[in-house]
C-alpha cells in the first residue's frame, strides 16, 4: 500500500488529497480543505487577497500560505492516515503569483529547525511580504514595455505561448523592480507560489516545471528554457534570480528534516509542483486531445491538451506546458465564482434558491445581457471594472441570475474558439460545477454533452496524480498517464447534462449580439441595441 499527498494552494483555500493505492485497488483516503479568510483572519485577507483601494491591485501574503501548509500537515498528521507509507507529495499553486526571496535562503531552507514555526523561520527569508498575485492588472505599462523591448506582441507570444499580461510574473516582477529597486536588489530568488511551497517541502529551492513556467511570458515555451530576450527585457540581473526549469515529472527532492522530524512523516519523494491549471488538466483525465475542460472556481478557465502549440493569433488566450510533456490551451475569466457570488447575495438569495431563479427563466433571457465585470476582466481586456447592462432591470432577480449564468458561459464559448477545438463533451470541475442548473446552461450553450467528475477539487488531484506518476518514473516504471489516472478521474456517466437543440439554437443566434454587446462596452462596436430587440423578438 502506497499514499500520494496532493496540496492545492489556491486563491482563497488551500487543499489536500491523499490517494491510496494497494495493487488494483485505487482511492482517495483523505480530503481536506481551509478557507484562509476564515482560518487565518490574523492576515486581514478577503477571498485570500488584501483589500486594496486601488482595483488593479492584488497581493497576497506569502507568509498566510507558509502557516496553512503547516497547518495542513498537521491535520493529516491527525488524520488516523499510515503516513508512514507517504511515497510522494506534490502540488499545484495559483498561477503567475511570485514570492520574493533573499540570499539567507539558500542556506536557511535547509536549516530550519523542527521545535519552532515555520512562519516564524520563514518570515526573515522574505525581501518582499506581499506576492502579486493572478489578479493584478496593474502593469500595462510593464507590459508594453516588455513586449516592444522583444520585438512585438506575437513575437513574445509565438515564444512564450502568450502576449503580454498583466498578470504574468514578468511583468509583475518589472513593476517591482522600478517601484523598489533596492528590495529587488537584495532578491536572491523569484519563485511561483508553486515552486516556493515545493522549496519548502525540501529544504532547498526548487526548481519550476513548465506548466507554471509558461505563465510568466519568460519562457521559451518549445524549448523549455528561459528565453533570454525576454529575461532581458524584463528586469535587471533577472536570469541570475530565476529557478531552473524542470520536467514535470521530476523528483526535486526529499520531505526535508524538518517535516520528517515535527511531523513524523517519511522522507517521501516531492515531485516538482505545478500551476493549477496544468494540474487540473490530469486530474479531469484530459491526458489527451480532443475534450474541453471548464472550470467554474475563483476565476474560470476553459483549456484543453495540445500536442502541438498552436498559439492564439487575435491574443486572448494562452498555451501553457502540460504535466504529460504536451502543451494546453487556456482561457482564462477574472470574473468567476464572485461575480455569481455578487449576484445571489445581492438579492439575498441561496444556491437553492439561485437555482430556482434559473429554473423559472427561459433560455436567451429575453435578449437581456449582462458582463459581469465587477473586478478587472482578463477575458476580454477590462481595466476600469463595473457591471454593465443591457436591456436588463438591475432590480430584477430572475433576470439578473439568468444574464450572469448565461454571459458567463457565452463570453466562455466566444473566446475559446481560438483553439480550434469541435467540443461535443466538457469535463466540469471547481466549486460551482456542483451546480447542475448552471452545467446545463453550459450545455445548451456550446451544444456539448457536460460530465460532472467524482473528485470536485480537480487541481488536489492532478497533483495527487503528478506525485503518484513522477514517483513511478524515478523508480523506473514505465508509468503511462492513462495508467496513472485510471479509477480516479472518470467522468460520472449518470452526470450526463445533454445539450438541448431548440435552446443550442437559440444561443447560437444569442452568442453574436452577446459579442456585439462586449465590442459595444469595449468602445469598439455600435449600440447593440436594435439587434437585441431584433433577438427579443425571435423567442416570441
Ligand atoms: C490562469 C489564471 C488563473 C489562476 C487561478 O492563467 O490566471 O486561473 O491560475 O488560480
Amino acid at each position: 500500500m502506497a499514499l500520494y499527498l496532493g496540496l492545492d494552494s489556491s486563491t482563497q483555500s488551500l487543499s489536500a488529497i491523499v490517494l491510496e493505492v494497494d495493487g488494483d485497488r485505487r482511492r482517495v483516503a483523505f480530503e481536506s480543505s481551509m478557507a484562509f479568510d476564515e482560518t487565518l483572519p490574523q492576515y486581514g485577507t478577503r477571498h485570500g487577497v488584501l483589500p486594496s483601494a486601488d482595483t488593479t491591485t492584488a497581493v497576497s501574503p506569502p507568509l498566510m500560505w507558509v502557516e496553512a501548509l503547516e497547518l495542513m500537515m498537521e491535520r493529516l498528521k491527525q488524520s488516523g492516515l499510515d503516513l508512514g507509507q507517504l511515497r510522494a507529495i506534490s502540488g499545484s499553486a495559483q498561477q503567475h503569483g511570485s514570492v520574493y526571496l533573499n540570499s539567507q535562503a539558500s542556506q536557511m531552507l535547509g536549516a530550519l529547525d523542527p521545535r519552532r514555526s515555520l512562519v516564524e523561520q520563514i518570515k526573515p527569508l522574505l525581501s518582499r511580504n506581499e506576492s502579486p498575485i493572478w489578479m493584478d492588472s496593474s502593469t500595462s505599462t510593464e507590459c508594453r514595455e516588455i513586449e516592444a523591448a522583444v520585438g512585438g506582441n506575437q513575437a513574445l507570444a509565438q515564444r512564450t505561448g502568450s502576449r503580454a499580461f498583466e498578470r504574468f510574473t514578468g511583468a509583475q516582477i518589472r513593476k517591482f523592480s522600478k517601484r523598489d529597486p533596492s528590495a529587488y536588489a537584495a532578491t536572491d530568488r523569484i519563485h511561483l507560489v508553486s515552486s516556493f511551497l515545493a522549496s519548502l517541502l525540501i529544504g532547498q529551492h526548487a526548481p519550476l516545471d513548465p506548466g507554471d513556467g509558461s505563465g510568466m511570458n519568460l519562457m521559451d515555451l518549445a524549448a523549455r528554457g528561459w528565453w533570454t530576450p525576454a529575461v532581458t527585457a524584463t528586469a535587471p540581473d533577472l536570469a541570475s534570480k530565476l529557478p531552473p526549469l524542470a520536467p514535470a515529472a521530476t523528483v526535486v527532492g526529499t520531505l526535508s528534516r524538518y517535516w520528517q522530524e515535527r511531523f513524523g512523516l517519511p522522507p517521501a519523494k516531492v515531485v516538482a509542483w505545478s500551476g493549477d491549471n496544468p494540474c487540473s488538466l490530469v486530474g479531469v483525465g484530459l491526458v489527451r486531445e480532443g475534450r474541453l475542460a471548464i472550470s467554474l472556481g475563483t476565476s474560470d478557465t476553459v483549456f484543453g491538451l495540445m500536442r502541438e502549440p498552436r498559439v492564439d493569433a487575435t491574443g486572448t488566450g494562452h498555451v501553457f506546458g502540460a504535466p504529460t510533456g504536451d502543451y494546453m490551451g487556456l482561457t482564462c475569466f477574472k470574473n468567476g465564482s464572485l461575480a455569481r457570488e455578487h449576484v445571489r447575495d445581492r438579492f439575498g438569495l441561496s444556491w437553492p434558491t439561485f437555482s430556482e431563479s434559473l429554473r423559472r427563466t427561459p433560455p436567451g433571457n429575453g435578449g437581456r445581457i449582462m458582463l459581469p465585470w465587477l473586478e478587472p476582466e482578463i477575458t476580454p481586456t477590462v481595466l476600469a471594472p463595473g457591471i454593465r447592462r443591457y436591456g436588463l432591470d438591475p432590480g430584477d432577480a430572475d433576470g439578473n441570475v439568468r444574464a450572469v449564468v448565461e454571459s458567463q458561459q457565452m463570453a466562455m464559448a466566444l473566446h475559446s474558439r481560438w483553439m480550434n477545438v469541435t467540443v461535443d463533451t466538457i469535463h466540469a470541475t471547481g466549486g460551482a460545477a456542483a451546480n447542475r442548473d448552471i452545467l446545463q446552461v453550459m450545455s445548451d450553450v456550446f451544444g456539448a454533452v457536460v460530465y460532472q467528475l467524482q473528485v470536485g477539487n480537480s487541481a488536489a488531484l492532478g497533483a495527487a496524480l503528478d506525485a503518484l506518476h513522477g514517483a513511478a518514473v524515478a523508480d523506473g516504471a514505465a508509468l503511462s498517464w492513462d495508467e496513472a489516472i485510471e479509477g480516479f478521474v472518470e467522468p460520472i456517466a449518470r452526470s450526463a447534462l445533454r445539450p438541448d437543440p431548440a435552446r443550442h439554437a437559440v444561443y447560437k443566434e444569442l452568442i453574436e449580439v452577446y459579442a456585439a454587446c462586449e465590442a459595444h462596452a469595449l468602445g469598439r462596436g455600435a449600440d447593440p441595441a436594435s439587434r437585441l430587440a431584433e433577438f427579443a423578438a425571435t423567442l416570441e
